[in-house]
């Protein structure tokens, strides 16, 4: 084996990456005009570990909807304004809050008006006084499941990363903030080289560990506000807020060199794979998909001049 090239420890870690990403802490929006009420669902949600943040208001429930991107909303039936339920019919009209839970927490006893509740865009309904161990139980639970649908929904099954629909959603996004904020934005296009070739002389299985090993590494070498996705087969999308083209030229060169260093164990050798990669930046281009499109240029370019290189 070459001296001085590392040996690679990432395939053993590249199984922790579907399960152990260091999870958020959950997150519970609180929508409750009785302060004492607040203050006791909020302490009974610290006590076990569970964020939240409260409104007194229905009226500022969408907007703080998207602002804190709740788990799990926690509804109060009768409030000034408007009740829990009219309050649950607006945020389910909304696509994206489709299947958070709600939770009723209210002192209605009347069995007929808590099943209209369920009936209207509710998952469940608790009655006050509340059990905090009950409560907890159920906000834990709600989460859990609704985190899990949401990462089936978003992520890709065999790495973990982004799918190509959230990627390109999440890229729309940021491209909104960095235009708000009148920051650069870089989109990378990142194709690994000659994977049919891989493909074909080692195997299927042996292919998939090599596109999760690319995931992991960019996982591990990009920031949590960088976006990660697995485009298509081999193909990942990266998009860097913040980062001019050149700064991220810089960090994904790094990441290619590396990459390139990795050797991939066969049949008691080990063999090594390089992959190509297009950049392109915001505000030079500022829609999406004109920008994922000029990446896949560049990268197409890359590919032409020999490939195991990045264009900007
Ligand atoms: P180039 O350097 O031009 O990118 O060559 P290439 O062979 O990588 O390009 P091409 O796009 O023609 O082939 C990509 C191959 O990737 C074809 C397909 O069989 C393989 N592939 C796509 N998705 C997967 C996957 O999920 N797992 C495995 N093992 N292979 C995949
Ligand atoms: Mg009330
Ligand atoms: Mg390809
Ligand atoms: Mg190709
Ligand atoms: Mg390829």
């Amino acid at each position: 084996f070459p001296q001085g090239t590392p040996q690679t420890t990432v395939m053993g870690k590249i199984l922790e990456l579907n399960g152990s990403e260091e999870e958020d802490p959950y997150r519970v929006l609180v929508v409750e005009d009785s302060l004492t009420a607040t203050k006791l669902i909020q302490r009974s949600l610290n006590e076990s570990g569970v964020e939240s943040l409260a409104i007194a208001h229905p009226r500022d429930v969408l907007t703080t909807l998207h602002r804190y991107q709740p788990d799990l909303i926690l509804m109060d039936m009768y409030m000034p304004g408007c009740t829990g339920v009219e309050a649950a019919r607006v945020i389910r009209q909304h696509a994206e809050f489709l299947s958070i839970p709600i939770v009723y927490l209210s002192g209605e006893t009347d069995v007929a008006l808590q099943i209209d509740a369920l009936r209207l865009g509710g998952d469940h309904f608790l009655t006050k006084p509340f059990n905090p161990v009950i409560l907890n139980a159920i906000v834990k639970s709600k989460i859990e499941r609704y985190r899990a649908l949401r990462r089936s929904m978003f992520h890709d099954s065999l790495t973990g990363l982004l799918n190509h629909t959230s990627s390109k959603q999440r890229l729309d996004s940021a491209l909104g903030t960095a235009a708000a904020e009148h920051v650069p934005l870089a989109a990378a296009m990142i194709d690994i080289d000659h994977f049919k070739k891989v493909n074909d002389n080692y195997g299927h299985p042996v292919g998939d560990q090599i596109i999760r090993s690319l995931a992991w590494l960019l996982k591990q070498r990009l920031r949590k506000t960088d976006i990660v996705g697995r485009y298509g087969g081999e193909e990942f999308m990266v998009a860097l807020p913040g980062a001019s083209s050149a700064q991220a030229l810089q960090v994904l060169d790094r990441i290619r060199h590396d990459f390139a260093q990795i050797r991939h164990p066969f049949g008691g050798s080990w063999f090594n794979t390089t992959f190509s990669c297009g950049i392109a930046s915001f505000p030079h281009i500022s829609h999406g998909e004109a920008l994922v499109k000029a990446a896949d240029e560049a990268l197409y370019q890359a590919k032409r001049a020999g490939r195991d290189r990045i264009v900007t």
